[in-house]
């Protein structure tokens, strides 16, 4: 006997049952029917222990005079405290699981009644699933937004921390270090508004007004670092000339758009302007209608990250390099054309606009930024770099190279670090957001602008390729549609 059963006999056997509310939470794995109601099984239950009650040791509940309970297609009833069958009876499976006769069930967002071990579509849809444009979705499922997504939360679309493998992220982050849309990292101390990302207008090139951009503005990191570094502060979203969204440093509940105040709402989607903005733990993403999503990380030393589809694939440039395909090149081609060195790829993105026109004005391009690290000891870099290693190990990506590049920026940033501790909470906090950006996004594969799920397939002549993750692979070199022809080579065969 279990322990609760054992107090279920202490509470009867001290006369004190009366009035004890008996709550029968499940219907798993058996069903109750109510003789007197019309509705098959009772769900939740309350009311006192009678001395005619059945006890059902497995679930510990006691059941009324005349209620009938069923379990794998069998039916019993509830006579004298005693437990009598009354036989087989059809029934309908559901995940494996035997359901009775009469039983209303959610299959696929409609609702189906088990009629002589048949399902039955109802009319009636699920409440707990989604629709969009007439398709169904279950809760839990996501739906594409751009880059990012939307979940189906009990029956209201509510934003997701999810975002589509396909479309390719960069970002600006710490003091300040960038990762590229093609996967290269670097780091470099600037000053004042740079952009970060812009659209390459396909009439005039590069330009200092293009339709689409990203900028952040970089100032001192503040107390925790010492003189020198200059960290993210605030950010602007040019989604278009004229929806313009401004972030600000701590602010995570709120942007600005088109120098609005705009109060956002946890688990809300909202619509300004066309685009999509809601809040994500610790920050503010909005999606775009350039098809761009932005993610603004308030908190700590903000971050910036940016989401382009692969429909901008050749069509970005600026300080998180051109989305290409190639990692190599992408500090070699400043605003206005070939840069010899990151001092000068760097500079060429500096802004038009700057909040402090005077201090931006000439920047000197070919003085090289003191590199704070190269003034300390071998033993005190290795020192950091230990540091580094042991305490921010369950942090680190499982990626190899983003693991080296994320060791290297943590040990710069310590020898730039006034407070070590704080320092340590800082960087720990920024790849954490990193690593949640790397988890929640999507698998899948795009195709000729068609997005593909990870594991389907696509044809290609006599190629079938099958999309692993994020990536295309070979995975049948000759369908059966397909033969030799003379040449050793395949060739389709129409006539098939
Ligand atoms: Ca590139």
């Amino acid at each position: 006997m279990t322990l609760l059963a054992a107090i279920f006999v202490v509470m009867l056997s001290c006369d004190i049952v009366n009035g004890i509310d008996l709550f029968l939470a499940s219907d798993e794995p058996f069903f109750f029917r109510n003789p007197d109601s019309e509705i098959p099984h009772v769900r939740h239950s309350r009311r006192a222990i009678d001395a005619t009650d059945c006890f059902i040791p497995t679930t510990l509940w006691f059941i009324a005079e005349g209620t009938e309970i069923f379990t794998q297609c069998e039916s019993f009833v509830c006579h004298n405290s005693k437990i009598v069958s009354k036989g087989r009876q059809t029934c309908c499976e559901l995940d494996g699981i035997k359901i009775i006769d009469r039983q209303r069930r959610f299959i696929d967002c409609k609702e189906n009644i088990c009629v002589e071990g048949e399902w039955v579509e109802s009319n009636e849809n699920d409440p707990e699933c989604c629709s969009f444009e007439d398709t169904p979705y279950k809760n839990g499922d996501t739906l594409a937004v751009g880059c990012g997504a939307t979940e189906c939360a009990e029956g209201r679309w509510i934003p997701s921390l999810y975002t589509q493998g396909y479309c390719r992220c960069g970002r600006v982050y710490m003091d300040p270090h960038m990762q590229t849309f093609d996967g290269d990292y670097f780091s470099w101390q600037l000053r004042c508004n740079h952009t970060i990302v812009q659209t390459v207008s396909l009439e005039d090139g590069s330009t200092h007004e293009p339709k689409t951009a990203v900028y952040s503005h970089f100032v001192d990191c503040g107390a925790i670092f010492r003189e020198g570094p200059a960290c993210v502060a605030t950010s602007v979203f040019r989604d278009t000339p004229n929806s313009i969204f401004v972030f600000h440093k701590g602010v995570d509940n709120r942007v600005w758009h088109n120098g609005e105040e705009v109060n956002l709402e946890p688990s809300v989607m909202m619509k300004v302007a066309g685009s999509l903005v809601w809040m994500v733990p610790g920050g503010v993403r909005v999606q775009g209608t350039s098809s761009i999503l932005v993610e603004y990380h308030a908190r700590g030393s903000p971050s910036v990250s940016v989401w382009v589809p692969p429909a901008l694939r050749g069509r970005v440039e600026g300080l998180l390099g051109n989305f290409d395909d190639i990692p190599d090149n992408d500090i070699q081609r400043g605003r206005h054309g070939p840069a010899n060195s990151l001092p000068f790829f760097a500079g060429s993105w500096m802004a038009k606009e700057q909040p402090d026109p005077e201090e931006c004005k000439n920047p000197d391009l070919t003085q090289a930024d003191e590199n704070l690290c190269e003034m300390i000891s071998m033993k005190e870099r290795r020192r950091l770099r230990d540091l580094c290693k042991v305490r921010l190990a369950e942090y680190f990506s499982d990626n190899p190279g983003t693991r080296r590049s994320q060791l290297e920026s943590c040990i710069q940033d310590m020898c730039a670090c006034r407070d070590e501790a704080e320092c340590l909470e800082v960087i720990a906090d920024e790849i954490s957001n990193q690593r949640k950006q790397e988890d929640f996004a999507l698998p899948g594969c795009v195709f000729n602008g068609e997005f593909f799920e990870s594991n389907k397939t696509r044809d290609a002549g006599c190629e079938v390729y099958r999309c692993a993750g994020r990536e295309w692979i070979l995975a049948e070199k000759q369908p059966q549609r397909c033969c030799l022809s003379n040449t050793g080579r395949t060739r389709k065969n129409l006539s098939w």
